[in-house]
């Protein structure tokens, strides 16, 4: 039996070689490879000793050539096939161990210029990779170091792969192949012909790897699974490492990221806790403790069993105090010792690492997961993300009452909230914390009614707090319900055609209304 060895990632495989070669397969490899193999005394014959050219253009040709390819196509149940290595004097190759020019970690690397990319696309390996996979009936691929301790145990066994074995391997194969051609279709999609990046960088096209079967989806009769794109955002929720806790289901994984998406638009110490894919509570403060107990305020019997996202890192006593309740899911970039003692004997609390997005990545990292796709029947929808950030001096006041400084910071505190609300969505806040939300209504003026029954039903006092809409009142009655329930500031979308009947209602009430002239619609 001859086996082709030809890797970048030489990990493993010199103890991998030295297997095979115990077991009395014949050695060949390409001139990198084969030295480290010769240098430990194994015998090999190097590819270009069996083509007879060496290897040429700085390494760009080195197996490119009948004898190896022959070798690897060659149906051994043709006659014609044998007959036709035979005159050319061509040996079979039954093995092939392959991994690729670091293509992705190179164009992953800050600065990488278009030149360093172009020559990290390997050529000869994926062209050996897909002859031997093609050829799965009678050659084994490998195109891992994971894959050598099982392909190992069968030989030693058995002297031979089976069929399983094989067709699995032809199929990794061409699934690492498709990936690796998708990296450099979506780096190249990118980049202009100077190295400049387009606006479009990064953007997967689509490409997604599976990362898990899930037990099931939003219900228990749905079968469900986690994608990850080619190249996840940094700090996105695919990022996470999971600490300790059972498996995510589907709906943690969604709450999760509608809390964890939200959390990260603070730059103080911020808490969200998330609970059927809306926060129930949101709210800042001088550390973990406060943020979340001020969050969990809002809505107690809503935060029970909920998903918790924390921006900054949980300590001891976050945690302590975190642990009085029934959570699902808590998320946050740092856990303490002692907060991770606290949940030691909590099996079920699933614990997420996340790093934060760490800000200053490469053009070709910001652009990622710029795009929403929701699926509609037999079809899809596609979108930017909304990821709209409100500054202050978009802000344009119509009130004759001027909001004071503690009102604009309450405005925009709300204003962050609502994006992340379903519609039509109706956010109190006051002093940095939720006090009422509105979600998910098909009318704007019942999620009002809805907000400030939460509010009375947590015990929270309205007077003086701040209201955020994520669109547009359509008429005055959704205003008069939350100024009724105390409220003295408004924020919102404007461009209602009643807008000059809305605003004429803030004036009589005495309130204050800002409007933003941008909408956050979530469905
Ligand atoms: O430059 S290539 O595209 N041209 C080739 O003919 C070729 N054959 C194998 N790259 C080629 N390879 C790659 O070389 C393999 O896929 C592997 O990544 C690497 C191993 O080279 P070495 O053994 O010299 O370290």
């Amino acid at each position: 039996m001859n086996a082709l060895i030809s890797v970048s990632d030489k990990t493993g495989v010199l103890e991998f070689a030295q297997a095979l070669h115990a077991l009395g397969i014949k050695l060949l490899s390409t001139g990198g490879t084969a030295k480290l193999l010769a240098d430990a005394g194994l015998p090999v014959t190097e590819v270009a000793e069996l083509t007879g050219f060496p290897e040429m253009l700085d390494g760009r040709v080195k197996t490119l050539h009948p004898k190896v390819h022959g070798g690897l196509l060659a149906r051994r149940d043709l006659p014609e096939h044998m007959a036709a290595l035979k005159t050319h004097g061509i040996d079979t190759i039954d093995l092939l161990v392959v991994n690729l020019y670091p293509f992705e970690a190179t164009v992953a690397k800050p600065g990488c210029t278009l030149e360093d990319a172009i020559e990290n696309i390997d050529i000869g390996g994926p062209a050996m990779v897909r002859s031997a996979a093609k050829n799965w009936q009678d050659v084994g691929v490998l195109t891992d170091a994971s894959q050598y301790a099982g392909v190992l145990a069968e030989l030693t066994d058995d002297g031979k792969l089976t069929k399983k074995t094989r067709f699995a391997l032809a199929v990794a194969a061409f699934n690492r192949i498709s990936l690796y051609d998708g990296a450099i279709s979506d780096y190249l999609s990118g980049i202009a012909d100077d190295g400049s990046h387009s606006q479009f960088a990064g953007q997967s096209n689509g490409r997604f790897i599976k990362v898990q079967d899930l037990r099931y989806g939003e219900n228990s009769h749905q079968q469900a699974a986690l994608y990850r794109d080619l190249h996840p955002a940094p700090g996105s929720l695919v990022t996470a490492k999971q600490l300790q806790g059972k498996e995510l289901s589907y709906n943690n994984i969604g709450d999760s990221d509608a809390a964890w998406e939200c959390v990260k638009g603070f730059s103080q110490p911020a808490c969200v806790i998330v609970k059927h894919a809306n926060p129930c509570g949101v709210a800042v403060g001088a550390n973990a403790l406060e943020a979340y107990s001020k969050a969990f305020e809002t809505d107690p019997s809503s935060a029970f069993g909920g998903i918790i996202a924390l921006n900054c890192t949980l300590d001891g006593a976050a945690a302590l105090q975190i642990s009085k309740q029934f959570v699902e899911v808590l998320m946050a970039p740092a856990f303490t010792p002692e907060a991770l003692e606290v949940f030691k004997n909590k099996a079920n609390v699933r614990l997420l690492q996340i790093d934060l997005p760490a800000g200053g990545e490469t053009p070709w990292a910001q652009g990622r997961n710029a795009v929403d796709i929701k699926r509609v029947g037999s079809g899809l929808l596609m979108q930017t993300a909304d990821n709209h950030e409100l500054l202050l001096a978009d802000l344009k006041v119509v009130s004759k009452r001027q909001p004071t400084p503690a009102q604009l910071e309450d405005l925009l505190f709300a204003w962050k909230v609502a994006k992340y609300v379903k519609s039509n969505a109706i956010v109190f806040c006051s002093g940095g914390m939720t006090l009422g939300v509105g979600a998910g209504q098909m009318s704007r003026v019942d999620s009002a009614r809805i907000a400030s029954i939460k509010a009375a039903n947590a015990g929270l006092v309205l007077t003086g707090s701040a209201v955020a809409s994520d669109a547009f009142f359509p008429f005055r009655d959704g205003l008069d319900v939350v100024v009724d329930a105390g409220a003295t500031s408004v924020i919102q979308p404007g461009g209602s055609m009643r807008d000059e009947e809305v605003i004429a209602a803030a004036n009589e009430r005495d309130v204050v209304m800002v409007l933003t002239g941008v909408r956050h619609f979530r469905h």
